[in-house]
């Protein structure tokens, strides 16, 4: 099967984010040279993102683990936030889907939600996963959907690029 044909498959069915006039929103995606179980041992730690996550110093999670939970992120200085609070929407162990939507904290990404799901392939004759990470998020006062976009993309790509070395590492 073409990976092509099977990535936009995914993304039809586990990414369909509805945007809004003030929103801006993409999808981004990464082929990892790692099992897929490695790739999503990492991923669907809600509690845990600094174990990908550059940005991350810190994660607080209250009572038990589950859909509704929420964590208390704090992030490494330089960013233009020190905390983050967020929300589990959805943590799926067998299609490997995780949702989170931020609903808090000293930054300016209103209403963000975020759809990510890890995927088996096969890359150079061995286990691979494609990763494929989706965003929609309010577009703030002053910032234009194209620099809003551009700052969110950075920034997931630094995670997906941070998870593809975590997870190499892990499966060498
Ligand atoms: O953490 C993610 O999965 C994605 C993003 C875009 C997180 C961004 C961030 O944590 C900063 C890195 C601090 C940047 C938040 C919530 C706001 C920022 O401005």
């Amino acid at each position: 099967m073409n990976s092509h044909i099977e990535q936009s498959e995914y993304i039809n069915r586990y990414h369909k984010l509805q945007i809004n006039d003030n929103q801006c929103g993409s999808c981004l995606s990464k082929h990892i040279k790692a099992p897929v179980n490695v790739v999503w041992s990492l991923v669907r730690r809600f509690d845990q993102p600094q174990k990908y996550k550059p940005f991350v110093s810190r994660c607080m999670v209250s009572g038990e683990l589950g859909i509704g939970s929420l964590r208390e992120v704090n992030v490494k200085s330089g960013l233009p936030a020190t905390t983050s609070t967020e929300r589990l929407e959805l943590l799926d162990d067998e299609e490997h889907i995780l949702s989170i939507r931020i609903v808090g904290g000293d930054h300016r990404l209103k209403n963000y939600l975020s759809i990510i799901s890890v995927h088996p392939e096969v890359i150079d004759g061995s286990a691979g996963t494609l990763v494929i990470e989706s965003f929609v998020v309010d577009v703030p006062e002053g910032n234009t959907k194209d620099d809003t976009c551009y700052f969110v993309e950075a920034l997931i790509n630094c995670n997906l690029r941070s998870l593809q070395c975590v997870s190499e590492y892990l499966a060498a």
